[in-house]
């Protein structure tokens, strides 16, 4: 059996532990509860004059768009707060302040995901249909994605305007989204049309990739909202950074390894890296490996929005058994954060044991 929890079976200590369970149902739902005083605040901003029709617009375009996913970021910031708190319960103040931040993150994504679909050509994205694809929405959904980014600094206004750490968490906003903005430049322009060139598709550029467009936002940003709302200085804690961003690293590899290999009724969407051309962890280790006839096969059809080449790309990787290829990287990437995590402070470890379990299942 594997070392760790696989991301795609369940922790087995969690199925047998209901009392945890249901502690953690009861955490969710609490903090969807805190979405809900979020939403109808934004719905009633006085900065616009808000008709019927606009309103319903907006709560509509919300619910379908933001608390649908697994919510491991938002739920990330309350989780670690608690942490550095030395595991002692949140008053409702902090539960909810951590809550307003978890769901900023929860927003940022949105945003991300929303136009993320629209870039990548996207079907389907948590088990339903990608907003922009829905009947009379179409690039109406690019002013959506505008309007969730808005509500980031509307909500942060409302509830941190006169917290001491207000101007670091908005500076830490801008920051994240400007990284991830440029990591999703490198992923776009990579895969460039009329000059489809494989060789310049590397494990460092990958690297390069996924760090900027998926760590930052996803693995360093809860974190870092819980530290400030400790009182903690960002700049003091580079080595947490670091690992985090290590496992941001091989959270993005996992779900460019699910966009091929993943169940759509699992992962809740159906990839398009292989048609996108998209500088996927699965090619570049394709690329590593192949023979020079597979490297052909590769560059003949890697790219192309027609079923039989990317079967014909899938056959190769099954061939080169990609699978296995990634179960190695799988545990080996682990060993490296286990030793990471153990090198550094206690507060890191202590932080980073609870995040290394939750890099799991796409997005
Ligand atoms: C995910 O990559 C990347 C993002 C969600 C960042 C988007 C950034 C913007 C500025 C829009 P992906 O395309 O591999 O994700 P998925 O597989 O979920 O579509
Ligand atoms: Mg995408
Ligand atoms: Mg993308
Ligand atoms: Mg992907």
């Amino acid at each position: 059996s594997p070392p760790h929890p696989s991301p795609l079976t369940p922790h087995p200590s969690l199925s047998s532990l209901s009392k945890s369970a249901e502690k953690m149902g009861d955490l969710r739902s609490k903090f969807l509860g805190v979405y809900s005083v979020l939403k109808s605040e934004l719905l009633n901003d006085p900065a616009f004059e808000f008709t019927d029709v606009s309103r319903q617009w907006v709560e509509r375009m919300l619910d379908y768009t933001v608390p649908g996913g697994k919510l491991n970021r938002g739920l990330s910031v309350v989780d670690s707060l608690k942490l550095l708190k030395d595991g002692k319960d949140l008053t409702d103040d902090e539960f909810f302040h951590s809550s307003a931040l978890g769901w900023c993150i929860e927003w940022l994504q949105a945003y991300f995901l929303v136009l993320d679909d629209i870039m990548d050509g996207s079907h389907t994205r948590r088990g339903q249909q990608c907003w922009f694809r829905l009947p009379k929405i179409g690039m109406i959904a690019v002013n959506d994605g505008i309007l969730l980014r808005n509500h980031i600094p509307r909500v942060l206004k409302k509830h941190f305007r006169g917290k001491p750490y207000y101007v670091d968490l908005l500076d830490l906003f801008n920051e994240v989204e400007f990284q991830t903005a440029h990591g999703q430049l490198i992923d776009l322009i990579t895969t460039h049309e009329g000059e489809k060139d494989l060789s310049k598709y590397s494990l460092s550029l990958h690297r390069r990739i996924v760090q900027y467009k998926t760590a930052y936002y996803s693995f360093y940003l809860p974190v870092a909202c819980a530290l400030l709302m400790a009182g903690e200085d960002l700049e003091r804690h580079a080595d947490v950074k670091t690992i985090l961003i290590e496992m941001g690293t091989y959270f993005q590899v996992q779900d460019d390894y699910l966009d091929c290999f993943g169940e759509p009724e699992v992962i809740g969407k159906v990839g398009t890296d292989i048609q996108d051309f998209k500088c996927s962890w699965l090619v570049v280790k394709a690329l590593e490996i192949a023979s020079e006839e597979q490297k052909k096969l590769l560059h003949e059809n890697y790219g192309k929005d027609d079923e039989t080449c990317i079967a014909k790309v899938k056959e190769l990787y099954k061939v080169l058994d990609l699978e296995g290829v990634f179960l190695e990287y799988e545990s080996s990437s682990y060993q490296k954060l286990t030793k990471l995590i153990e090198s550094h402070s206690s507060s890191a470890e202590i932080i980073l044991g609870k995040d290394i379990q939750e890099a799991e299942v796409s997005k």
